[in-house]
């Protein structure tokens, strides 16, 4: 160095190149330490100003590793460096990443990142993937759930959903003292139908049968295939006595309607029996009634319907006979 007024020494200058050596290899070096009696000329200030640098550096370094340690809530050392603005800027923006992908954990799907280049691009696809992924997941559940819960060949209710129904109905009729009634209806002499016609007439039956049965139905009511050829139905807020007229109407309906296959004219009827819940108890006893009138109009004839009555006592629904004799 042309122009310097002292003379070096040669070890201090090997430290302050010392210094500068280790930062270049990614070490944090100490401070150098002149002597206390070293006199104030440019070596000096030299050496000042690399402490400062020192000092500088290894805040950004403090900084830069709390960022790479995922530490975003933390305070960085800060200093007098450009470098450390952007490090807090990073610091920022990571944190506001980290808020964004909890918002869509939670739930929101409508968060996007426009501040971070490339890597926005690859959240927000991400982000829009995992909603159609989402979406779609929340269609098949549902498509599933319907479908576990319907009888395929007549598009009513399955067994299970009719379950599900009545238990629900149960708890209601419970709280709010609204009754409902349940009816069981069975095709009558169904397996000499589908030995007379053939399975796919049967089926067939089944399905004008539950057609039947709906189109006479109240919107509230809920309409199932309980088992085989048997219906049930649940006459939501109804009492018994309006639940009779209901029933008697489908006895009517089924036994008018009819199935055309191929070319031969199909008559069919069907016997009921219906009690109404009683909120003391369980609906399985309301089934077991509703079952156990069904058995009697079996044993009295088929096509008709009976009731238990609030005395427990088994009615047969007076009416006109319609359709063909099962007898
Ligand atoms: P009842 O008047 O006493 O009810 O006599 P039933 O012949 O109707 O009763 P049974 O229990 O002896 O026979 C029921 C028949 O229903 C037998 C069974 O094959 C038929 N069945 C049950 N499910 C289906 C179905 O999905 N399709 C068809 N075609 N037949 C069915
Ligand atoms: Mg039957
Ligand atoms: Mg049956």
């Amino acid at each position: 160095m042309a122009g310097l007024m002292f003379s070096v020494n040669e070890s201090d200058l090997d430290r302050i190149t010392g210094a500068i050596h280790s930062i270049l290899n990614g070490g944090i070096p100490e401070a150098i330490v002149l002597p206390s009696d070293f006199p104030e000329n440019e070596l000096k200030q030299l050496v000042d100003y690399v402490n400062a640098l020192l000092s500088e550096y290894r805040r950004f370094a403090e900084s830069m590793y709390a960022i790479s340690r995922g530490e975003l809530d933390s305070e960085l050392a800060g200093g007098r460096m450009h470098v450390n603005d952007s490090l807090e800027h990073l610091q920022s923006n990571l944190r506001h990443v980290t808020w964004k992908t909890q918002q869509i954990a939670k739930g929101d799907f409508t968060q996007r990142v426009d501040f971070m280049g490339e890597f926005s691009e690859s959240f927000n696809t991400m982000v829009e993937q995992l909603a159609m992924s989402r979406e779609g997941l929340l269609r098949k559940n549902q498509e599933l759930a319907t479908v576990s819960r319907t009888d395929s060949l007549t598009g009513l209710l399955n067994r299970r959903g009719a379950t599900e129904i009545i238990e629900r109905e149960s708890h209601r009729a419970r709280r709010s003292n609204r009754p409902f009634v349940i009816l069981i209806a069975d095709l009558d002499r169904f397996k000499a139908i589908n030995d007379t016609h053939g399975h796919a007439a049967g089926d067939a039956i089944l399905v004008e049968t539950a057609k039947v049965l709906l189109a006479h139905l109240r919107k509230g009511d809920v309409c199932a295939r309980w088992r085989g050829e048997e219906f049930l139905v649940l006459l939501a807020e109804a009492e018994l006595s309006q639940a009779v007229v209901v029933a008697e109407r489908l006895r009517l309906a089924v036994a008018s309607a009819q199935v055309i296959h191929y070319g031969r004219d199909i008559r069919f009827t069907i016997s009921a029996g219906l009690s109404a819940f009683d909120g003391r108890e369980g609906a399985e006893a309301c089934l077991t009634r509703s079952d156990k009138c069904l058995y009697i109009a079996k044993e009295s004839g088929r096509n008709q319907v009976w009731y238990e009555t609030a005395e427990g006592e088994p009615v047969r629904v007076s009416g006109p006979p319609a359709g063909p004799s099962q007898e």
